[in-house]
């Protein structure tokens, strides 16, 4: 029977990842939201992953920003636009319109992102507004314009569940990508689908795949040339479908001569052409392992070339498939929020182009004719004073751009500097002038288009907290306060939605792919009643696959292959910097952890950053497990926890990219490296750093527990939530006299009891700070890595405090371990001893014994890595 008295469910889109999935969002009437998957949804039917699900648990009222601040105090609206306004518009008087900047997001609405480029572009009258989707998807953008002369993503989701084989290269699916890497399972398991992955490292994406390549970073332009080698000589090209084409001898030539070693063995090599050219329906997913290089783009045409060359593209099953990594990493691309795209995939180096869309607008400024300034440069051009003021909105720069620490004082050294953001909260918003509050996703309204171009609603159903306001409209209050009120009254979304699918007539009309046309004229009402829908949408053509007729949009109607061959990455190991450093994501985490660090499930899978190394490599450096790693370059260095792996060939490493200074400042890698870009693209190389690698020697290690948050001076601390409090990992390097005295200065707690055993010769201390007999914060110090059950005692603060001195668990209270599932919380402990106590032998038989990875089934590799090694080792026994 349904219950009458829930609120009617809202229908929304995921504010993560590119897949889009639908939510379903109630108010739970304190506050907060309960969330789960939308069944009706085309992208994902109804399932979230771990993400997804926890979203009720990062709405994070303690850390939202409720008002404007200026100068680091809380100042009205109206002062802080005035503010805003005046500031840019003197900049602009004093030293021109390329004086000034926008740093925006993928993540930014559709809406949102279209006031921005509209306000720059046209009115400012610079192209200097660049966003993260340059460290992102740049490559893939670059190398689609080159080849199909518009910058589209031919296939649908449909097609995975169509191929027989599937191509993950560069992509981590399983955890990036969780709800596309289980429907490639389901295809998997119903018609068969082979999975091959191309990935330096063994990733959780291996777990299911027929075969996995451990290339060489950098390597996949010459594993594709030789895969369009073997296209050639096995009598795989399509010659049909070439004669929509142009470049194929040329490309092929060059393939034939690249030869370039790829770090795999010949029989690999074979076995992934055999299977490739014997597949007819194949797609090939690629992702960061792709564009994050300086061949980025080449990588990618390579890539096509295949595609082209066998004509398997754009028909059921087949096709090359770049999937996006933000929400609106798509719709940014639509409404040309790149610095290099003018709007509606119009460009900015065409005279018409640049003269339709002013008159649209009725712009008063000139279009700039030229690319304006890309991530990298854009924020060198803050450094050195080029840019003398900045707006960031929806990004974390001073953590996730390359050499972040200059970055990070390249802001702090700007002349004006505003961030529109959810919380202040950040390493960037904290050293901003200006920092405007914005309504966080489940609080606004508006679009985003998804990897296979659904565009799906995101729809308010919190009301704003404090006085956020959505992206849009802190642009548009400032465009009006600039002069150009006219430009800028909007009621609300849908008044932007219609001018932008009216603009996107324009485009189609100039023979563009990108055409919404048939919903200008959408009212406010179905606009708020929109479906998932797919472009184009116009009156002759709704949704469906692209290049299947082989028709494609350079001048003449046809693709181009590229001749590609190897270039390596711009910066090689050497004596001072023998490793390769490669960076990429964790399954729970979203980039700087300023929403998912809040919820304490999804903390609780990786609790700090850490450093993959080879054993061998390890034993070599004299690094132990759990040891501290020091990784450096010539102008940055991280600390991070090593953990020793054979995931991770020789002579390379790999760390996540999600801590900041607000969670671990030592963890914040983009320090380290350099922001050298694809010359193409403009795409910074962020998976293949020469770096150098130590162990990192500490006078001490602790782990701390506490019901408050604290910000230790430490060179080592990773803070995590936990459901009592914070649970922390330190490292000291000086010799502490009084260990008692430094735990209550630590924690700031001077009155509280204390009780604590001391072991001065191992270095070694527990303390418990307690107060009536409640826990309210602990700490546990050792000279080497300490050992203590983290998952209990981040549990077991705020309870009776007795019991926590020894550091471990009272007998009748197991340690669940850390978190493998993280929907249904069942730890590393707990899976174990079931394996052991109920001999379970399959990932299904864990599942009815525990529920693990029946929810989401994002943790099921990790699953299969937990039977395999508890049953070797029984074996072994
Ligand atoms: N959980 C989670 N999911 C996310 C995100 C998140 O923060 N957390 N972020 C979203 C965003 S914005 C993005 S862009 C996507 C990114 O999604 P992915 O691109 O799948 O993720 P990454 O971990 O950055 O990198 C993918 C893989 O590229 C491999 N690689 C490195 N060098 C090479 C190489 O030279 N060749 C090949 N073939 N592979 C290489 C790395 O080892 C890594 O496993 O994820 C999205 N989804
Ligand atoms: N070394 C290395 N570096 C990388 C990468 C890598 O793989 N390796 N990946 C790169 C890639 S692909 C990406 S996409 C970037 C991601 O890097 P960023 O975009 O810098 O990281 P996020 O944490 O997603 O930043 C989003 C910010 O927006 C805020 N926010 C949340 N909701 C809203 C809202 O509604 N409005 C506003 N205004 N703000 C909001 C959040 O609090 C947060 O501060 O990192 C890049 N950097
Ligand atoms: S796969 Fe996960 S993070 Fe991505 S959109 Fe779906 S629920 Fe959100
Ligand atoms: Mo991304």
């Amino acid at each position: 029977m349904k219950d009458v008295s829930l609120p009617p469910a809202i229908r929304s889109t995921c504010p993560y990842c590119g897949v889009g999935c639908g939510v379903l969002l109630r108010e739970d009437g304190q506050g907060g939201l309960t969330v789960s998957g939308d069944p009706d949804h085309p992208a994902n039917f109804g399932k979230l992953c771990s993400k997804g699900s926890a979203l009720g648990e990062t709405m994070g009222v303690e850390t939202r920003l409720a008002g404007p601040r200026a100068f680091g105090t809380g100042v009205t609206w109206d002062d802080a636009l005035d503010l805003v306004a005046g500031r840019f518009v003197q900049t602009i008087k004093d030293h021109g319109p390329d004086s000034v900047a926008f740093y925006v997001s993928g993540q930014l609405l559709t809406e949102d992102y279209y006031v921005a480029n509209k306000l720059m572009k046209g009115f400012i009258g610079s192209a200097n507004i660049d966003t993260n989707s340059r460290l992102c998807m740049a490559s893939s953008v670059a190398g689609h314009k080159r080849a199909f002369g518009t910058d589209t993503v031919p296939g649908t989701y449909e097609d995975l569940d169509e191929a027989d084989l599937i191509v993950l290269t560069g992509s981590n699916l399983a955890w990036c990508h969780p709800i596309l890497y289980q429907r490639i399972l389901r295809a998997r398991e119903t018609r068969g689908t082979k999975i091959i992955v191309i990935d330096p490292r063994r990733t959780a994406s291996c777990d299911m795949a027929d075969l996995h390549l451990p290339i060489a970073p950098g390597a996949d332009v010459p594993l594709f040339n030789r895969l369009l080698t073997e296209i050639a000589a096995r009598g795989a090209v399509n010659a049909d479908f070439l004669t929509n084409t142009n470049g194929f001898e040329a490309a092929l030539a060059a393939a034939q001569a690249d030869g370039a070693p790829t770090g795999l063995t010949e029989d690999d090599i074979k076995a992934f052409c055999d299977m490739w050219i014997e597949n007819e329906r194949v797609v090939t997913i690629y992702s960061q392992g792709v564009n994050q290089s300086t061949s980025g783009a080449d990588k990618v045409n390579a890539i096509l070339n295949c595609h082209l060359a066998a004509g398997r593209i754009g028909t059921p099953g087949c096709g090359p498939f770049s999937v996006t990594g933000q929400p609106n990493a798509m719709g940014g691309r639509e409404v040309g929020g790149l610095a290099n795209m003018l709007a509606c995939h119009l460009d900015l180096e065409n005279e018409a182009h640049r003269a339709a869309v002013k008159t649209y607008w009725n712009a008063p400024a000139v279009i700039p004719d030229a690319a304006g300034l890309k991530a990298v440069d854009m924020f060198n051009a803050v450094a050195d004073g080029r840019i003398k003021a900045l707006w960031v909105m929806h990004t974390n720069p001073a953590v996730t751009l390359p050499e972040a620490d200059n970055v990070r004082a390249a802001i702090e050294n700007c002349p004006f500097v505003v961030v529109s953001d959810i919380t202040d909260q950040t390493d960037t918003a904290r050293i901003a002038d200006v920092v405007l509050p914005a309504s966080g996703w489940a609080e606004k309204s508006g679009t985003v288009t998804n990897t296979d171009r659904t565009i799906s609603r995101q729809r308010s159903v919190l009301p704003a907290f404090g006085q956020a306001r959505p992206d849009w409209w802190h642009l548009a209050e400032v465009g009006k306060r600039m002069g150009w009120a006219e430009a800028f009254t909007y009621e609300g979304p849908a008044d932007i939605f219609r001018e932008y699918a009216a603009l996107s007539q324009i485009a189609g009309d100039f023979g563009k792919d990108f055409d919404i046309s048939a919903l200008k004229d959408i009212d406010t009402a179905a606009y708020d009643a929109m479906e998932p829908t797919r472009w184009p949408i116009t009156d002759t053509r709704q949704g469906g696959r692209f290049f299947a007729d082989g028709a494609f949009f350079h001048a003449d109607g046809k693709a181009k292959l590229l001749p590609v061959t190897h270039r390596a990455p711009a910066a090689q190991p050497s004596a001072e910097a023998p490793f390769i450093l490669n960076t990429g994501r964790n399954r729970d985490q979203w980039h700087t952890m300023t929403r998912t660090a809040l919820s304490p499930r999804l903390s609780s899978h990786l609790a700090e950053p850490y450093l993959d190394i080879h054993p061998t490599d390890a034993a070599d450096l004299g690094i132990a497990a759990a040891d501290l790693i020091k990784v450096s370059s010539g102008h940055g260095g991280s600390i991070l926890r090593a953990r020793i792996t054979d995931a991770v060939a020789r002579g390379q490493v790999f760390a996540p990219i999600h801590w900041t200074g607000e969670t671990a400042p030592s963890g914040r890698i983009d320090a380290v490296i350099t922001g050298n870009v694809d010359p193409v693209s403009g795409q910074p190389e962020t998976k293949a750093m020469p770096v150098a690698v130590e162990r990192f020697d500490a006078a001490w290690y602790g782990f701390a527990v506490s019901q408050t948050p604290i910000r230790p001076d430490l060179p080592y601390w990773a803070q995590a939530r936990t459901t009592a409090g914070v649970r922390m990992e330190l490292a000291g390097s000086t010799e502490i006299a009084d260990w008692e005295a430094y735990a209550r200065s630590l924690f700031d707690l001077p009155d509280a009891d204390i009780s604590s055993v001391i072991d001065p010769k191992r270095g070694g201390a527990r303390i418990v700070l307690s107060h009536d007999g409640q826990c309210l914060a602990a700490l546990f110090t050792s000279r080497d890595p300490i050992a203590v059950s983290r998952d209990y005692l981040a549990l077991a603060v705020g309870g009776d405090a007795v019991p926590m001195l020894t550091g471990r668990p009272p007998v009748d209270q197991p340690d669940p371990g850390p978190t493998v599932c993280s929907c249904f919380n069942v730890g590393l402990n707990t899976i174990l001893a079931a394996i052991e106590d109920q001999n379970l032998l399959t990932v299904d038989a864990l599942g009815a014994a525990l529920q693990a990875g029946t929810n989401c089934g994002s943790c099921k590799p990790e699953l299969t890595d937990i039977l395999r090694s508890a049953n070797v080792k029984e074996a072994a026994e």
